[in-house]
């Protein structure tokens, strides 16, 4: 059983869905193409809505621009609205082109750097006209070799450019910016660690926040502790999910270390980052590179509720009583006997109180949704990476 006070705070929950998930992915040695696979944005758009429709969590879809670029973005939130889901946040995409392959906002010739910061108040353009709150940037900068840049004027150049973005903001849109320790460039990434987007953001002002995707962090870097800091000190904008084991996997969230996700999740309760009142936004990023997508998109979101109920199930006034009187095992146990609870009967019970499926990984399959996408979408280019 489900104490009612968790199944409440479990309504509130909303995790956005990657329109690039449903797209083609794979590795640099090979993108292997899936029967179905969305062939347009409003396709893609449609895959999360079916998520969405099964599970009633996941009720947004943040875009990647280019890749998810339209003539008409006030028709695509239309088109999204009618399918019972909302455009989310605007994800900005400097790492494809040419120009970019010494850097963006951090590039020393003021033409490159210019057309970067360009691109990024186009995407405050498509925000204003699609509704979205947030501005995600993920930056490639990076170097490969010692000596190849110039680490300090690299970082100038980065404060001024988020600043002349962040100008543009207007209302409640957000500057969300993300970090990554390597990945493409293997001596130093412009923006690598908490800390650096840390002082970044905190530097421009009090929308500007910081996404922790957890893929992107050393091994065994303690995240929760990360979130912690992040949350104490205000600046937890948002979470892109994923799960890994050597690097940025992007796999499904939950599936490599599940208690990992159960501290992150403790941590982010704990700090007032989940709930109504909360600005802490929950979003995937993920590929699903040899299993199906709408149903990768499921598990995953369902591995977050599942994870989040524990959490909440934690005696955080038993817990607080075994801290304050040094009863150590006292107090881990305490923490273990939540993460190895399982919710999973108690959630399918109250998603049938709600209308929803008990089990919409099977509903998925009894749909037929997964044959109609794969007779139908058949001709045209398949999106994905690159697309
Ligand atoms: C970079 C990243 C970032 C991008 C996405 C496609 O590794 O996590 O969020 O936008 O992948
Ligand atoms: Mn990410
Ligand atoms: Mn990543």
């Amino acid at each position: 059983m489900i104490p009612s006070d968790v199944l409440d705070q479990l309504a509130t929950q909303a995790i956005e869905l990657p329109s690039w998930a449903f797209g083609n992915s794979g590795t640099r040695f090979k993108v292997f193409s899936t029967p179905g696979t969305p062939r347009t944005v409003e396709e893609k758009i449609a895959d999360a809505a079916e998520v969405h429709r099964l599970t009633g969590l996941a009720p947004s879809v943040a875009l990647h621009i280019p890749w998810d670029k339209v003539d008409d973005y006030a028709a695509l939130r239309s088109h999204a609205e009618s399918l019972g889901v909302r455009l989310g946040t605007i994800n900005s995409n400097t790492f494809q082109d040419d120009v970019y392959k010494f850097g963006s906002l951090t590039h020393v010739d003021e033409a490159v750097r210019r057309k970067a910061i360009d691109h990024h108040l186009e995407c405050i353009a498509i925000m204003d006209a699609t509704g979205s709150q947030d501005l995600k940037i993920w930056l490639a900068d990076g170097t490969n070799y010692p000596g190849q840049g110039d680490l300090r004027g690299r970082q100038d150049r980065l404060a001024d450019s988020l600043a002349q973005i962040y100008d543009r903001l207007t209302g409640d849109q957000r500057l969300v910016l993300e970090y990554k320790f390597f990945e493409p460039a293997f001596y130093h990434t412009d923006v690598p660690d908490w800390g650096t987007a840390y002082a970044q953001t905190a530097a421009l002002g009090e929308r500007a926040v910081v996404c922790l995707d957890t893929g992107h962090h050393a091994p065994g870097t303690n995240i929760e502790f990360i979130v912690a800091q992040l949350l104490r000190l205000g600046k937890l904008g948002s979470f892109d999910f994923n799960s890994r084991f050597y690097a940025d996997d992007d796999l499904i969230v939950g599936a490599a270390d599940p208690f990992q996700l159960f501290r992150i999740l403790y941590e982010v309760i704990r700090g007032g980052g989940f709930g109504p009142d909360s600005t802490v936004a929950f979003m995937l990023d993920q590929c699903h590179n040899v299993e199906d997508k709408v149903p990768g998109q499921i598990r995953s979101v369902l591995n977050v509720q599942e994870m989040t109920a524990r959490a909440l199930l934690v005696d955080t006034d038993a817990l607080a009583k075994a801290q304050e009187s040094g009863d150590v095992l006292g107090a881990n146990g305490i923490l273990m006997d939540a993460f190895y609870t399982d919710v999973r009967p108690g959630l399918a019970t109250w998603r049938e109180s709600r209308g929803l499926p008990a089990d919409p990984m099977a509903a998925y399959a009894a749909s037929g949704y997964q044959t109609r996408i794969e007779s139908e979408r058949v001709g045209g280019t398949q999106a994905g990476w690159g697309a």
